[in-house]
């Protein structure tokens, strides 16, 4: 079987990720709504930024702004896990990353599938945030049975999608025409079913050990349960949002409006009620679920392990000062108040260790007359225009941001509390690989351009 007409993952990943666009805008109607608010915010930022505007023509984000969202889906097993894995390696989608969320009340641990190279990722950075179920946090012995076997009883792949899988692996790669049915298959696998697995009685147990829990156990496969666009100004979305008919999320989560954007802030609007019907219905639904709703995103540069852990302390702070679910207002003032310890001029960022930059040769620049040694060498060099140093952008998740997440989508206020019980070796057994560690892929992105601004000095192909 010749191997000559194989599409790119990358050409995939788009199909797949523009099929689940348009699944959600016809299941979650707000989500069109949602997309359509940002584009309106993006072209206005665009317009107000001519730096902005040049920085994202630059690097080909631009061209990906429109494509460029995430989604989020939570499994129940070590297999579904596994199984997933092997799906989004199809796309060019590998696990980066582990985040504990048991230390925020939210029974999973996880993972983000996307791609990891440069190129793919200017591609298209399409990512999925996966959870896995904690079905060990459930105390009572026998519910906890009891929903390892309603899983254990589900298959969330169509017999068609897992043999796509394996003859893509086998080949390694699919056809045009075989990629089509293989996005049209891996869809099933993320639509929402409103006939849900259990009685009306299962289903409440389940929803008392944990919402969550229930939105994971009771239902055919692992409905996605939001998608996010980018924007580029994520505040004046939010202001947007009830114009729109839609209920936002009290606070943007994250770090506060910068000059210079860190990592990623997020918001959401508030998830639907949605008509369900347990097996013991008479006739109709009899049951309601809330778990779906929207989110936004506006995302800045990556930072290394001493900006992180700036910024892990600073938001400690705020968050140690107020009570959880205080108003918005005093919080964000807070947060200000306590970012103004980091640093946000991109120069500062570079020359104190605490964010990545993608370095490159202007066009016509001549080599300089000694090699950088330092990262002082480097600052000059940009300063006399010799170099040029980018924000690489974070492509991944925050934990707490993602613990604010899920808390404001489960419906109800009640508060958990788990053991902190980071367990990525457990997670990573279940996935059946190992999760790339996020701070060495920007490293290495860092280090990779770094090198090709030495060799182009010197004269050689990098
Ligand atoms: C995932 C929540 C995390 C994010 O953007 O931080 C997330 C979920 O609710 O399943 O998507
Ligand atoms: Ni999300």
């Amino acid at each position: 079987h010749p191997t000559a007409a194989f599409v790119s993952s990358d050409e995939i990943r788009t199909r797949f990720s523009r099929a689940m666009s348009q699944m959600y805008r016809t299941e979650v109607p707000q989500y069109g709504s949602l997309v359509a608010l940002v584009a309106e915010v993006n072209q206005q930022t665009l317009q107000a930024d001519a730096e902005l505007h040049a920085q994202m023509v630059r690097t080909g984000e631009l061209e990906r702004l429109d494509i460029e969202r995430h989604g989020a889906i939570r499994v129940g097993t070590a297999q579904e896990l596994a199984t997933l894995r092997r799906l989004f390696a199809v796309m060019g989608m590998e696990p980066v990353g582990y985040y504990d969320l048991s230390v925020a009340g939210v029974p999973v641990h996880s993972t983000a599938f996307r791609p990891v190279s440069d190129a793919a990722l200017r591609a298209n950075p399409f990512r999925v945030f996966t959870s896995l179920l904690r079905l060990e946090l459930i105390t009572d012995l026998d519910l906890r049975q009891q929903a390892s076997d309603i899983l254990a009883r589900r298959h969330i792949f169509t017999p068609r999608a897992l043999a796509l899988i394996a003859q893509s692996e086998a080949q390694g790669g699919l056809s045009d025409a075989d990629a089509n049915t293989f996005v049209q298959e891996a869809l099933e696998t993320f639509r929402w079913h409103s006939d849900a697995t259990v009685d009306a009685a299962t289903y409440d147990a389940l929803q008392k050990a944990h919402r969550l829990i229930a939105d994971v156990v009771c239902f055919k496969g692992p409905h996605i349960n939001h998608l996010t666009p980018r924007t580029l100004d994520i505040d004046a979305a939010q202001a947007g949002m009830p114009a729109h008919g839609m209920d936002a999320k009290e606070v943007v989560e994250g770090p506060p409006r910068r000059h210079c954007p860190i990592l990623l802030r997020q918001t959401s609007f508030k998830a639907l009620k949605e008509a369900i019907r347990f097996t013991d219905a008479q006739g109709d639904s009899n049951g309601a679920h809330t778990a779906r709703f929207g989110e936004i995103e506006q995302r800045g540069v990556a930072l290394t392990h001493q900006g992180r852990a700036l910024y892990d302390q600073l938001l400690a702070q705020v968050r140690s000062m107020g009570c959880a679910g205080s108003a918005a207002p005093d919080y964000s003032t807070r947060l200000e108040q306590a970012f103004a310890q980091f640093p946000d001029t991109h120069a500062q960022l570079r020359s104190q260790g605490l964010a990545f930059y993608r370095y490159s040769v202007p066009a016509g620049a001549p080599a300089p007359a000694q090699l950088p040694q330092s990262t002082a060498d480097w600052e000059a060099l940009i300063a006399q225009g010799l170099v040029h140093a980018e924000p690489i952008t974070y492509e991944d998740f925050l934990p707490v941001s993602a613990a604010g997440i899920f808390q404001s989508n489960l419906g109800g206020d009640e508060q958990k509390h788990y053991q902190a019980n980071a367990a990525q070796q457990v997670f990573e057994a279940a996935l059946g690989a190992q999760v790339h560690d996020e701070i060495a892929l920007y490293a290495q992105a860092q280090e990779r351009s770094m090198a090709q601004v030495r060799a182009a000095w010197q004269g050689v192909p990098a």
